[in-house]
């Protein structure tokens, strides 16, 4: 059965990890995947997390199986970061939240489940998109088309042939939208063309799956979850998938959410115990650690309190690192405008790089970017900025 087995392509941002690891140079920087690392070059423990883990070790809590759901606690704390303490669709039962496998995990729950309900839908993500929505969505089941999203020549958001775009879309269509920190660009739409964006969703009866997997990255935690507030106002039967793996730095615990907007409580009943059953014949239900440790902190003021002061200064941290980029690039002697990288969220700059550019970051510099020309700001720091900042003056 495996003699007609072809190589599948590697993930060609996981590949570049391999290929960095295998890299022998000691001044290699790795530009590529998309992690949060510290200022001393290392992925964080945060405070709160170690403490959590404190008390949760001191408890030697039992390993039972948990929900098909996942930790209740967790499932709320996860839906009032997305919808507000005291959202109608909370406390009316509209809300369905499931503790997930990463946002990852919460894409592909929501994907099949989609796929159950709305065999025949086009799923059209932005164009560019992070790599594995369009894979994720494909081995579902569905068609999958891009949106235009990204404009080269602005380094913005090419909003009019997005907009057009939505228009013409059948009732049913699948919209995937990253509801902060484009992934990979770093350019958002604004607070008005989101409105629209919004408003069209609904008038066409397009469904929404927005992808949060940066939240706190952008504004913060509240402002950043303003898009998901907005549809929420909006009544359409919405999918969130959300990922604490980059605001927690807890990468390898597989912490996400599906959350799902319904119309009433009981059409939510009715697909609770739908995605239940996606959820049961995929993996039966979620692990504990990760979820018990992210449910301790949302649910502690002060361990919640202690959370949000260390997200913004991984999100100060990041802002400044653009900064200083931009500045080292001027005085590498780069007379190119990059004031654009000021401007993008997150932790992703769409450099303008090319692949020949990036090519040679690579194989001359040991400077690893993705081949597309992103390169991951927050693994920057004032050791390594100098040499990245060089190195990009001297292939440009
Ligand atoms: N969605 C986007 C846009 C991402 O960038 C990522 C990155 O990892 C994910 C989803 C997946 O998150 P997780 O690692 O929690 O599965
Ligand atoms: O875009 C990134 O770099 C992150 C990490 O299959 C990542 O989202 C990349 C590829 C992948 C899973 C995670």
């Amino acid at each position: 059965i495996f003699a007609k087995v072809e190589l599948a392509p590697r993930d060609p941002i996981l590949g570049l990890n391999e290929q960095y690891n295998a890299d022998t140079r000691s001044t290699k920087v790795n530009l590529g995947v998309g992690v949060y690392y510290d200022e001393d070059g290392r992925l964080p423990v945060l405070k709160a997390v170690q403490l959590a883990e404190q008390e949760r070790a001191k408890q030697s809590a039992p390993r039972g199986y948990l929900p098909i759901e996942g930790i209740s606690t967790y499932d709320k704390g996860a839906q009032a970061l997305l919808l507000g303490k005291d959202s109608e669709l909370s406390a009316s039962g509209r809300a369905l939240t499931f503790q997930a496998l990463g946002g990852t995990g919460a894409l592909k729950i929501g994907a099949d489940f989609l796929k159950q309900v709305n065999a025949n839908a086009t799923v059209h993500i932005s164009n560019p998109s992070w790599e594995n929505h369009r894979a994720l969505f494909e081995r579902a089941g569905f068609k999958v088309d891009n949106y235009p999203y990204y404009d080269a020549a602005t380094h913005g958001l090419n909003f009019d042939a997005m907009v057009a775009y939505l228009e013409q879309l059948s009732a049913g269509d699948i919209v995937v939208l990253h509801a902060c920190c484009h992934n990979p660009t770093g350019v958002d739409p604004t607070a008005a063309q989101w409105e629209k964006i919004a408003n069209i969703i609904k008038a066409k009866g397009l469904v929404p799956f927005l992808d949060i997997a940066y939240q706190g990255f952008g504004a913060g935690l509240e402002e950043d979850a303003q898009v998901v507030k907005l549809f929420a106002k909006l009544d359409v039967p919405t999918f969130v998938s959300s990922s604490f793996s980059k605001s927690f730095s807890l990468y390898g615990e597989r912490v996400g959410a599906l959350t799902v907007l319904c119309a009433s409580k009981d059409e939510a009943d009715r697909v609770l115990s739908q995605v239940k059953r996606t959820i049961r014949t995929n993996y039966s239900n979620p692990p504990t650690h990760g979820g018990t440790i992210v449910s301790m902190v949302l649910n502690n003021p002060e361990l919640f309190a202690l959370w949000e002061k260390e997200l913004a200064e991984m999100r100060d941290r990041i802002r400044t690192m653009r900064a200083q980029l931009v500045a080292k690039l001027k005085e590498h002697g780069v007379t190119q405008n990059f004031d654009f990288v000021l401007e993008q969220r997150g932790m992703f700059s769409y450099s303008g790089l090319t692949q020949e550019q990036v090519e040679r970051l690579r194989n001359e510099h040991g400077i690893y970017a993705v081949n597309s020309g992103r390169i991951c700001v927050a693994a920057l720091n004032s050791r390594n900025i100098d040499a990245v900042a060089k190195a990009i003056a001297a292939v440009l």
